[in-house]
């Protein structure tokens, strides 16, 4: 199956991203019950491996935590990809990911060594949209570099299944792991 680890968002911080969102002028929204944190994609892992990460994941010790979203960007500049809401620097959100990490290698899978760069993904974009479809992106991102939500305690979070299809991605959660 094809697992990922993340941060459950809040209702009222989906609310709130769900209305931003709403004033996109181009691209693919991601639905709104689909918002998350994503903390590690797994990729498609036999169903005794996921069973081995739970019972590791189950170990692990770390405590509740504040997180703040704030500004919108994009990953791909020139070809944008992804449109996201950004999180404020957070230490313990990156000892959160360290650990994490941590587990899933002793339970013997090995994270790509990719810069973990924690966002919430609002929507994605198709490849080769136009110059003027560009500009609209850009001025809405840049209307919003500086919104702000209240921060929030993050006190688990979550392994999902996600199962592919053609209108986009259903998440179904497995698991939830308490920070205590
Ligand atoms: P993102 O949308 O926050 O970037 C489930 O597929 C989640 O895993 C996605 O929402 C995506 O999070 C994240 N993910 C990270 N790397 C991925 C990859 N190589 N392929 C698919 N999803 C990935």
């Amino acid at each position: 199956m094809r697992v990922f680890l993340a941060i459950d968002l809040p209702e009222q911080v989906v609310d709130t991203l769900s209305t931003i969102q709403s004033f996109l002028p181009v691209g693919r929204p991601v639905d709104a019950l689909n918002f998350h944190l994503t903390l590690a994609f797994l990729g498609e892992q036999h169903d005794e491996l996921v069973e081995e990460i739970h019972h590791s994941l189950q170990l692990l010790s770390a405590r509740p935590f504040e997180l703040e979203l704030a500004g919108l960007d994009i990953f791909g500049s020139n070809e944008p990809k992804i449109l996201y809401a950004g999180v404020t620097k957070n230490e313990a959100l990156a000892s959160l990911h360290k650990k994490i990490r941590g587990a899933l290698h002793a339970s013997g899978l090995q994270l790509s060594r990719e810069r973990f760069h924690p966002h919430v993904t609002l929507a994605r974009f198709k490849r080769g949209i136009s110059h003027k479809e560009l500009e609209r992106l850009r001025s809405y991102v840049f209307e919003h570099l500086n919104f702000k939500l209240d921060a929030f305690t993050v006190s688990h979070f979550s392994l999902y299944r996600s199962t592919l299809h053609r209108d986009g991605a259903i998440h179904e959660k497995l698991s939830r792991y308490p920070l205590i």
